[in-house]
């Protein structure tokens, strides 16, 4: 088989390449392990920042994110006895929408099943070669076992942080960065309305929590666990109860409201960013290149942006010959990627407890002063709202 461009995952990142690359006229592949019904009922991010909004609008799949989500001005700090507002709208005039990554994803592969998109589901042994010279191929084994090669112009790696792109950039090249958080989140989901008009951010000595939301109907919410926690040791009343506690049950007069919990699961928190984000003819987007913790809501966003800015570099490449964007791909993703990395950290390390006293009144202090001060809460604001893309 031949393409122009050989895209390895149908995650959101390569889904929306592969939507891009096809208004220009660029015709693709993509090449999943998952089944179709796994990858479409994977729960995830829940926030999309105003860029992403806005290229969804453009690119005619904004209308059941504008039926089904909920727009959001901003979200609430909490710590003991306090709750405070910060108002994206006013401070940053961009506001963030509430609407799951999962139905993100439902949204892209009706959109690429209606154009007929090649899809490889449920593949193995995925493999990428001679992605050195001009005439670059992957091979797997597809769903009734035969022994596939495709050959491309371009292969881009949207294959998350288990997929073999990472690798297929050469050690002598490749540079890692990487920070293990001591601690994870427990989220759940849960058949209840939410108890909050917009997200909820606690510190609470006893470990952060959040108060996030899928509909008027469904409650997203998050407990800081150990590392290494087993979700079964976790009932659903002691979920409750932590969450109560941390989220402030009772105090000035909200109340939290329990509910059937549908789905809990245990994710751990890292920082990773691998350089470059092309090499020869890959290129990487996405969780392929960089994972971010979960706090300032950035993973999902940050993919968008890559493929944001991959898409006009391969059309440029395969269409007028022109590598200047291809060149500049992998600087011009990173700014926003560090960006994204210092801000998800930031929010992680302000908000999540250790045992260490001094840094409790650390992060006490930075609250007061984000939720206190224009200029700190404005510095959130432009962060978890979204900078440009190409910023
Ligand atoms: P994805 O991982 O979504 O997609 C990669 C695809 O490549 C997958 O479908 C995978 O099956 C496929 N693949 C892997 N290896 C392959 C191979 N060898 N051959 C073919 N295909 C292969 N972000 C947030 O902002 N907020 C959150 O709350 C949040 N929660 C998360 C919870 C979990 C459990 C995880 C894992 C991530 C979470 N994230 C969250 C981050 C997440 O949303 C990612 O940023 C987002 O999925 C990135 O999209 P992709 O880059 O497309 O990667
Ligand atoms: C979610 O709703 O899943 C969610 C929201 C905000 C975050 C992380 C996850 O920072």
């Amino acid at each position: 088989m031949r393409t122009e461009v050989a895209i390895i995952g149908a995650g959101p990142a390569g889904l929306l390449l592969s939507h891009l690359l096809a208004e220009q006229g660029i015709d693709s592949v993509v090449i999943e392990t998952r089944s179709q019904d796994y990858v479409l009922s994977r729960i995830r991010a829940g926030i999309l920042e105003h860029s992403t909004v806005q290229l969804l609008d453009d690119i005619g799949l904004g209308t059941r994110l504008r039926a089904e989500g909920q727009q959001h001005r901003g979200i609430y700090l909490q710590w003991p006895e306090e709750r405070h507002h910060i108002d994206f709208t006013e401070l940053v005039d961009r506001s963030v929408w509430v609407y799951g990554q999962t139905e993100v994803t439902k949204d892209l592969a009706a959109a690429r099943e209606a154009a007929g998109q090649q899809i490889f589901y449920e593949v193995t042994d995925t493999a990428v070669h001679e992605v050195d010279t001009e005439s670059p191929y992957v091979s797997f084994v597809d769903s009734s076992g035969r022994h596939v090669r495709i050959d491309a112009a371009v292969i881009a790696g949207c294959d998350g942080s288990f997929g073999p792109s990472r690798a297929a950039v050469p050690d002598r090249v490749r540079q890692t960065w990487e920070r293990t958080y001591p601690y994870s989140w427990l989220g759940v989901l849960a058949d209840v309305a939410p108890s909050t008009d917009e997200l909820i951010y606690a510190w609470h000595s006893d470990g952060f929590a959040m108060h996030s939301m899928r509909s008027a109907t469904v409650s997203r919410l998050y407990l800081q666990v150990p590392n290494g926690t087993d979700v079964n040791t976790w009932s659903d009343d002691r979920i409750w109860d932590a969450l109560s506690t941390r989220l402030g049950h009772g105090q000035n007069g909200w109340t939290l409201q329990p509910g059937p919990i549908t789905d809990k699961s245990v994710l751990p928190m890292r920082s990773y960013v691998q350089t470059p984000m092309r090499h020869g003819r890959l290129f990487l987007a996405g969780d392929a290149a960089h994972i971010v913790p979960p706090t300032g809501a950035k993973g999902l966003n940050l993919a968008v942006a890559d493929v944001a800015t991959l898409a006009p570099a391969l059309t440029a490449l395969l269409r007028k010959n022109d590598g200047s964007l291809a060149d500049s791909y992998s600087d011009d993703a990173l700014r926003r990627v560090w960006r994204c990395t210092h801000f998800s950290w930031w929010m992680t390390t302000m908000l999540h407890t250790s045992d260490d006293p001094f840094d409790a009144q650390l992060q006490l202090s930075q609250l007061r002063w984000v939720a206190g001060s224009e200029a700190g809460a404005t510095g959130l604001a432009e962060n978890y709202a979204g900078l440009p893309i190409g910023f």
